[in-house]
Order: structure tokens, then C-alpha cells, then sequence
């Protein structure tokens, strides 16, 4: 009943998802021709579903040569990631398989089968690894919509914006996976940050010093809010629609996370993650400039009601959050807060759950009459 009722107070993710399933996500997203596909091609999108469902619908929705392009560089990526994250190999054998990385892809029998015992490994050089893990991906991809003349020479040439919409996606994902990094031997959370709140990284993990840790987080949160401006600039600049979508929807999948984790325990005893609800409702809206700003504009007030006065960043984290929110308002209009859960739905929602309940009472009680009767 519990579950009911949560489901009932968010309606348009209910109506979203049932639409989404429903083949309504192909507005966003149009399926490929797979039959138009060479047979390596159907490899890789084969791989790119199995990687992440939801963003390779993305991706495939983008247009003529960039969607191949895209898929190719994704898959890379994400195939340079799991050497990255394997705990297993050692940093000795790790950084040369990196960096011969490339020359591996023309070899189709490569593998790696040693997997050893567990290693740690501490990120020291905060800002140096995001220009390289992140940075450069935004900056080749802008590069990529500006050569193909999908985009403003400007999208290629300015190297801070497309920086920043790598890092601020980055930034939530070190901040969200806390728990499953430190229990994997991997430390991404700066230390010029954390060492104020604590002597270990992994003693935030530590129940008794849950104040800390939270306190930490919030101050993360606030640092990563900073990248919101440099998003919206960019993704104004945009004009093509499936480059938008594709550059739009990690970013508002960015923001709810970081609302969800904001100021919320449970980082540092399990995962935190969006509702998928939650996910395909933000995926079906980020489809332009306007409706990002309204969803930035409502997850940072969320944020905002969530700061505790007795946060020691609680200024920092209020006025980042008013700039942002004068940024996002269109000549001092209001953004109406209700705009993700009308009432009249919630409404709908539940007469269409009684009705269900009488229905099936009815036919139960219908059903019970015709046995008594052929008795
Ligand atoms: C990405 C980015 C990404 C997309 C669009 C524009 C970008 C501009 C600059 C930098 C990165 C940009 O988006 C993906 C999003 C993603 O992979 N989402 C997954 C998450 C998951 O849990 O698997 C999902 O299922 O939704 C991203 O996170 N990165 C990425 C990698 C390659 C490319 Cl071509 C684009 C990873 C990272 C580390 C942020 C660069």
C-alpha cells in the first residue's frame, strides 16, 4: 500500500513510463534501421545496447555519419573505463595497457584473463584527471558537431563550455558512487576537500562520523553546482535537435542525481540512484533550451529547501543556487513548481485505482454467483 501511494504522488512518471513503453520515447529517440547497418556496425550497436540501454537510444537517435561516429567513441570510452576501474590489475601493468589501448583495437583476438587480487587505487591529481577523462571527451565531441557542420563553429572552438559539461556530469558520478568506489579500492573524492572532514577518505563511510561525511557531500554538491552556467550557455548554442537531446539528457539526469544525493545519508550506506520513472520523464522533457532551464530550476530548489542552517557551506550552496535560478527564470516569469505533479493527475491516478479495486471486486463476486450457480 505504501508503494501505491508513492506511485500516486507521481503521476506524469507513471503516464511517462507507460507512454515510454508504449513507443512514445520515439519521438526522442526513432529506432535504427538495422537492416541499412554493415555487419561490424550491428556489432557495435549491439555492444552499445548492452552497455546502457537508455543512453544508446539516445545516441542512435543522432543524425547520418555523427550517430556512428558517436557509438564508436562511446564504446571506446567505456571499454577504456572498465580497464580504468578494474581493481584487479596492478597500476604497473594498468597504465601501459592504457596507453597502448589503441593499438589493442586492431587486434580482434586481444583479451585480458589475469585477473589478480584486489588493488587500491588513490586519485591524486584531481583537475589533471578530469581534463583527460572528461575534458577532452567534450571537446572532441564538440569538435565532431561543428566539423559535421551540425553545429556553430563556436560549439568546436570553446573549449571551457564543452569542459564543463563533461566535468559536471563526472563530478556527480565520483560524488554518487562514494560507497561502491571505497568498497572496490578506488578513491576519487579530492583530498583537498575531504582531509577537512576527515583523516581517511573511508572513515566518512563510518556511521559515527555521518555528520562529516554529509557535510563533505554538501560541499561537493555545491562545487559541481558551479559547471550549471557553462551547461545552459552551451546547450543554448545548440540547434540541432538530436545533438541537444543527446547533449541535454545526461546533464538533467546530472542535476537529479546530485538533488537526490544532496544532504542524504544513504550515499554513504548504499546507492542512490534516480527512479526510472524519474529518468524517462526527464529524457521525454530535455528536448529544449526552455525546458532544461525549468527542471535545473526545480532541482536546485530542491537542493535549496534541503540546506541545513547548520551546514558550514550552506551560504556558498544558497547563492550558487539563486544565480543559477536567475539564469533559468525567462524575463522574471515563475516557474510553476507543480509543473511535475498537477494535482488533477494525482486525482485521476486514484479514481482510476478505485475503480480498478471495485471492478475487480465486482468480477470476483460476479464470478463466485456463476460457480454457485452451476453448483
Ligand atoms: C559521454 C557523456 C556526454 C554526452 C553528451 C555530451 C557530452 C559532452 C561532454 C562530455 C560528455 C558528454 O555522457 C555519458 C552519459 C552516460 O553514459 N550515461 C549512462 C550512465 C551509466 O550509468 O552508464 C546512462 O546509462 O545514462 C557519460 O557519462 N560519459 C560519456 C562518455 C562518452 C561520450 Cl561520447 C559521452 C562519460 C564521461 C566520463 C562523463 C565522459
Amino acid at each position: 500500500m505504501e508503494q501505491v501511494g508513492k506511485w500516486l504522488g507521481r503521476p506524469r512518471e507513471i503516464y511517462n513510463l507507460l507512454r515510454f513503453k508504449m513507443g512514445g520515447g520515439a519521438a526522442v529517440m526513432p529506432p535504427l534501421d538495422q537492416d541499412a547497418l554493415s555487419d561490424n556496425l550491428k556489432i557495435c550497436y549491439k555492444y552499445l545496447n548492452q552497455t546502457s540501454r537508455s543512453f544508446a537510444a539516445v545516441i542512435q537517435a543522432l543524425d547520418g555519419e555523427l550517430r556512428h561516429a558517436v557509438c564508436i567513441l562511446y564504446l571506446v570510452l567505456r571499454a577504456l573505463d572498465t580497464v580504468e576501474d578494474d581493481m584487479t590489475i596492478s597500476l604497473e601493468t594498468k597504465v601501459p595497457m592504457l596507453h597502448d589501448f589503441h593499438s589493442y583495437l586492431y587486434q580482434l583476438d586481444w583479451r585480458y584473463m589475469e585477473s589478480k587480487e584486489k588493488y587500491k587505487q588513490v586519485l591524486e591529481d584531481f583537475p589533471t584527471y578530469c581534463h583527460y577523462v572528461v575534458g577532452l571527451v567534450g571537446i572532441g565531441l564538440s569538435r565532431l558537431f561543428s566539423v559535421l557542420e551540425l553545429e556553430d563553429p563556436i560549439i568546436g572552438q570553446d573549449t571551457e563550455l564543452a569542459n564543463s559539461m563533461g566535468v559536471f556530469i563526472e563530478k556527480t558520478i565520483i560524488i554518487r558512487d562514494y560507497l561502491e568506489d571505497q568498497l572496490a579500492g578506488r578513491e576519487f573524492w579530492p583530498r583537498e576537500v575531504w582531509s577537512r572532514y576527515a583523516k581517511k577518505l573511508s572513515d566518512l563511510a563510518k556511521p559515527e562520523n555521518i555528520d562529516v561525511a554529509i557535510q563533505c557531500m554538501n560541499e561537493l554538491i555545491t562545487n559541481a553546482l558551479h559547471h550549471i552556467p557553462d551547461v545552459l550557455t552551451y546547450l543554448s548554442r545548440l540547434k540541432t535537435q538530436s545533438v541537444f537531446n543527446f547533449c541535454a539528457i545526461p546533464q538533467v539526469m546530472a542535476i537529479a542525481t546530485l538533488a537526490a544525493c544532496y544532504n542524504n545519508k544513504q550515499v554513504f550506506r548504499g546507492v542512490v540512484k534516480i527512479r526510472k520513472g524519474q529518468a524517462v520523464t526527464l529524457m521525454m522533457d530535455a528536448t529544449n533550451i526552455q525546458a532544461v532551464k525549468s527542471i535545473m530550476y526545480q532541482y536546485v530548489e530542491e537542493i535549496y529547501r534541503k540546506i541545513p542552517s547548520t551546514d558550514p557551506s550552506s551560504n556558498k550552496t544558497q547563492q550558487i543556487i539563486v544565480s543559477i535560478q536567475t539564469i533559468c527564470l525567462p524575463n522574471g516569469t515563475v516557474v510553476s513548481r507543480n509543473h511535475y505533479s498537477p494535482i488533477y493527475l494525482s486525482c485521476a491516478m486514484l479514481l482510476a485505482a478505485l475503480s480498478w479495486q471495485y471492478l475487480s471486486a465486482m468480477s470476483e463476486a460476479l464470478e463466485e454467483d456463476v460457480q454457485a450457480n452451476e453448483n
